[in-house]
């Protein structure tokens, strides 16, 4: 049965110089032809050759001035007849030509769906698939190179070599249960090394997780402290954006204010909170109550004092309060300090200023530290786990390797040895898509979106 010939609009709707759309499939040259006119030219679709022409619709009536090119199969995304047009960007042109691409016979794609026959047709495998996703939600530089790595295969050459190797101790495992009698015996000792230094790989791709969450989801750092301290003015000067309200008042803040900054690769979300105090006011006690959650959350806190005066009972319930393995200290208003003797009994911590932006980098800085001693960040490794299903696999793997482990120091049966590194084979085929069922399919595949 012949495939469907599939079609989506692949750049996001909204106002913009240029937007694409892409068939694909068996009849996409078919369909083009269509809809596509260029009175000087005959025959204009030679493949991979960009041409400029017009969309027309049913009545004849000129949709838009594009260029188009046709991809012949196979060397295309997909590995199928491709043909991409580019028109004007805006809500409803991409939408007209769509139309008529429909009403030409192709049908709408389904979420991912372009990128699953592109692994189908054997074009790149799933952990490539899935680095395409990686790819287009990147936020900063450093997670459009974990990506690029992704899909160049990086994880696919190191999780196939060790599936490899499973299966060569597999084979070896399975001669000595079927003929145990005409063969030596299995030699314990080399599977149990050759086991182990898998293993070994494999909990380091797995000790890369929290800089991979951290470099596409990001970390959470809140902003806590009393009233009037400078914490939305911080958050501002992070941001380097005048984002919260900041006023002479105690009590401005009395919502969640938060917003994005990357340091160095490391994505944070910081988050801005009302003053912690006893308060009457109902909103007010809202909004400190979400202030004080987020001590209990927070992977980091940034505990802001007033360096320029003397610590209160508040700052002090504060400082009593918070884990002292999740927080950093900062003393604001440095530029009023200067002028003063250091207040009595401050707290260790980072000194800065966020009215003039004094210290502001060495907070950063700090920041930096804390995760990459805490969490163990590092963009060193060649390969950085982004992907929960791929974690999960690959824990899997590591799981039942260790089982298999365990037997072989126990000396028990072959049958029970080759039964765990049988799991860890599977699980590992699974980073690549060697074993998927459809439901696998469907599951990695719906989390992409329209036009991928
Ligand atoms: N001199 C000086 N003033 C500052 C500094 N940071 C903040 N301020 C001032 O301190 C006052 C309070 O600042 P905010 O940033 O609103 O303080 P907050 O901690 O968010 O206050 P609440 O939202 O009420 O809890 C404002 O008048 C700021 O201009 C600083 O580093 N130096
Ligand atoms: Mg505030």
């Amino acid at each position: 049965m012949e495939p469907d010939t599939i079609a989506a609009i692949v750049t996001p709707i909204g106002e913009a110089g240029l937007a694409a759309l892409r068939i694909s499939g068996p009849r996409a040259l078919e369909i083009i032809k269509k809809t596509y006119s260029n009175p000087s030219q005959a025959n204009d679709f030679f493949s991979h050759l960009l041409v400029h022409g017009h969309i027309k619709s049913g009545d004849g009536r000129a949709i838009d001035e594009v260029m188009v090119v046709y991809m012949a199969a196979p060397k295309t995304y997909t590995g199928e007849d491709v043909v991409e047009i580019f028109c004007h960007g805006g809500q409803a042109v991409a939408r007209l030509i769509l139309a008529e691409i429909i009403a030409g016979g192709a049908r709408l794609a389904e979420r991912g769906e372009f990128t699953k026959r592109a692994f189908l047709s054997g074009k790149m495998d799933l952990s490539q698939a899935e680095a395409v996703v990686g790819l287009v939600k990147a936020k900063t530089p450093e997670a459009v190179l974990l990506a690029e790595a992704q899909m160049e295969g990086n994880l696919s050459k190191k999780t196939r070599g060790w599936r490899e190797a499973l299966l060569g101790t597999l084979a070896a495992l399975e001669a000595e249960i079927d003929f145990s009698e005409d063969i030596p015996p299995l030699d314990r000792q080399a599977t149990k090394s050759g086991i182990e230094a898998i293993i070994g790989g494999l909990q380091g791709l797995l000790r890369t997780v929290s800089t991979g969450e951290i470099v596409t989801s990001g970390q959470v750092v809140a902003i806590i402290g009393k009233p009037n301290v400078g914490k939305s003015s911080l958050l501002n000067a992070l941001l380097k954006e005048d984002k919260a309200i900041v006023a002479e008042a105690p009590g401005t803040t009395r919502d969640v204010v938060e917003g994005w900054i990357d340091i160095k690769g490391m994505l944070l979300r910081v988050v801005d909170t009302a003053g912690i105090r006893e308060t009457k006011d109902r909103v007010e006690t809202i909004g400190v109550a979400r202030a004080t959650a987020l001590i209990e959350t927070a992977p980091l806190m940034l505990l802001v004092l007033d360096g320029s005066d003397v610590q209160t009972k508040e700052d002090l319930d504060l400082l009593r309060a918070v884990d002292p393995n999740r927080v950093i200290v900062v003393n604001n208003k440095a530029d009023l300090q200067k002028n003063k003797a250091k207040a009595s009994g401050q707290a260790d911590g980072v000194s800065v200023s966020a009215l003039t932006g004094e210290g502001v980098d060495v907070l950063e800085e700090t920041i930096y530290n804390y995760f990459v001693s805490k969490q163990g960040f590092s963009l060193d490794a060649d390969i950085v786990l982004t992907n929960e299903r791929q974690v999960e696999a690959i824990t899997r793997s590591q799981k039942a390797l260790e089982k298999a482990l365990d037997s072989l120091s126990k000396d028990m049966d072959a049958e029970f040895v080759a039964l765990d590194v049988k799991d860890a084979v599977l699980a590992l085929g699974e980073v690549t898509g060697e074993v998927v069922t459809d439901e696998l399919l469907d599951r990695v595949f719906s989390s992409f979106c329209v036009g991928k």
